[in-house]
């Protein structure tokens, strides 16, 4: 393999023309690249922050994540059936000598695929631009990720808040006095930022306090303002609960199927979700006016979730490309947030870009490092989990030039957490080379040892170099991610078909509602004995 490898790709494309600094520009609707080696290996790219991001063997088909009912909440699900190695946006494959060949798109609704010895782009509207480059991945990533803030923008604010969310402890069980209580227990630990997470509010689309928040939302920023940090909220103003009033009074605000039922966005509170239609006039002055109340409440930090709903494909109110109807939703609703720092969570990545401060670029965490149920029966790598975080997220960090890269929480705590002290570390180390700290460590819940590594890592600011594809220099430590961020093997015939009745029986909205309850009930008797 020569530098000169550009020359000896078979290229199709509408246009061709060398790049302002390397690499060359294709036009096209549809453009494919032939490549003069078989790749070993592809970089698939998720859709939004929870899909698996990771160099797979170029051999490997994955099937369809189970369940399928998660599919529309856990990846792009217009191919979610799609077998051959692909991803969103872009896509890669590793030569011989362990550089890469990148297929990237410069625009939206776009999708890679490998074929045999082929990379395939395609938009799915008219034609857009693609860049085609070889080189050591760190180069072309950052190279791509220059034309991309071109094009899309970067974000404004220098360095990201360090954040204490409600999540990765207290999930829905959250109420006002334990988190007034986690407010002045935090005492000396430098969080700019208290999150209140998801749990505050009547439904999912009825964003206003529940009972469990007596001094209502406003009550509580102000409380938090007075403990010296700026307030959090979380919201998934995109979606709408089948339970909520959206839902019965404004049927016609939601993204619609050929057939004029709602598209579903997938499964969660106990019942189904919809998307809201980010081209509907009415839901947008909605969608403005909810950005604006919780500024007026009080919230300077908005973590803004599940909403990959704004970019399903399905009938809009007014035609137009997909990923372009929900960058214009996020367009309304950065205005309407003026200056809060804006966290995408659940977010199409490259229709993000640009409008937001930070980007969820992983799926979530949890206290446990995989599972054999998540990873080889399912065969799901977007559900919460140590592992499937650490994987995603390190493969998206070259997007740091256009976005505060947000890898989700870091545990110093024991309680209820089944880390290892190595996996705890992993997670660490990649917060730090993602550049971003936040964690749900409940403060009565630490020993002195680990209250005071905390605090040290929030205070540390350690130089962080990337050395190699997967290794950094971390504070004069050199770390490799390379060994934890492997798939697992696939799985032979009778975990496939034990995952297959598995995946089956969660499909069934009734069966996932009774999975659930156990999960909540777990959640109450461990809270129970670890009061906050
Ligand atoms: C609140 C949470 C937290 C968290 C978000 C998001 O695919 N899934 O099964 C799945 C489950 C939970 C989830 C995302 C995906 O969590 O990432 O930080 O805010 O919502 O409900």
């Amino acid at each position: 393999m020569t530098d000169n490898v550009l020359t000896q790709l078979a290229i199709t494309a509408d246009a061709s023309r060398p790049g302002k600094s390397g690499g060359l520009i294709l036009t096209g609707q549809s453009v494919t690249v032939g490549l003069p080696f078989e790749p070993a290996r592809y970089l698939r790219h998720g859709w939004q922050s929870w899909t698996l991001t990771a160099w797979t063997p170029a051999s490997l088909r994955l099937p369809r994540m189970r369940p399928a009912l998660l599919n529309p909440m856990q990846g792009d699900p217009a191919y979610a059936g799609t077998r051959r190695p692909n991803g969103s946006w872009y896509g890669a494959v590793e030569a011989s000598d362990g550089k890469i060949v990148l297929l990237g798109a410069l625009g939206l609704e776009s999708h890679v695929e490998l074929d045999g010895s082929t990379l395939a782009g395609r938009y799915e509207e008219g034609s857009g631009e693609w860049f085609v480059v070889y080189g050591n991945e760190a180069e072309v990533m950052a190279h791509y990720a220059g034309l991309l803030a071109e094009r899309l923008g970067r974000g404004k604010v220098a360095r990201p808040p360090r954040v204490w969310c409600s999540w990765y402890s207290l999930y829905t069980e959250i109420h006002e006095q334990q988190l007034l209580k986690i407010l002045a227990d935090l005492g000396d630990l430098p969080f700019e930022v208290f999150q209140i997470d998801d749990g505050w509010q009547k439904g999912i689309g009825d964003w206003e306090a529940n009972e469990k928040f007596p001094s209502g939302m406003d009550g509580m920023a102000a409380s938090i303002r007075a403990a010296g940090r700026i307030p959090g909220l979380w919201l998934a103003p995109l979606l709408i609960h089948s339970s909520a009033s959206v839902y019965r009074d404004h049927r016609d605000w939601l993204l619609h199927d050929k057939n004029g039922g709602p598209v579903s966005a997938g499964f969660n509170w106990s019942g189904l979700i919809y998307a809201l239609d980010t081209t509907h006039p009415e839901a947008l002055a909605w969608l403005a006016d909810l950005m604006k109340k919780v500024r007026t409440w009080g919230y300077d930090y908005v973590k803004l979730d599940f909403l990959y709903a704004g970019a399903l494909p399905g009938k809009r109110h007014v035609e137009m490309p997909r990923e372009a109807a929900y960058r214009q939703g996020l367009e309304v609703i950065r205005e309407a947030l003026g200056e809060a720092y804006f966290l995408t969570c659940g977010a199409p990545i490259f229709p993000s870009l640009g409008l937001c401060d930070g980007m969820r670029v992983g799926p979530d965490v949890a206290g446990n490092w995989e599972s054999l149920r998540d990873a080889r029966l399912l065969q799901n790598h977007a559900i919460p989990g140590a592992q499937n975080a650490l994987r995603t997220s390190l493969n998206r960090l070259w997007l740091q030039p256009l976005v505060h890269t947000d890898p989700d929480v870091v545990y110093f705590r024991r309680v209820q957490n089944g880390l290892s002290g190595e996996q705890m570390g992993l997670l660490q180390d990649l917060s730090r080379a993602a550049g971003f700290k936040a964690t749900s460590d409940v403060p009565s819940w630490l020993t002195a040892e680990e209250r005071q590594a905390l605090k040290a890592y929030l205070e540390s600011d350690e130089t962080v170099e990337r050395t190699g594809r997967t290794t950094y220099r971390i504070g004069g430590r050199t770390v490799d991610f390379a060994p934890f961020i492997q798939l697992p093997p696939q799985p032979g015939f009778f975990l496939n078909l034990i995952g297959a009745v598995l995946g089956g029986l969660a499909s069934v909205p009734v069966l996932m509602n009774v999975f659930d309850a156990l999960g909540r009930r777990a959640l109450k008797k461990d809270l129970s004995t670890h009061p906050v």
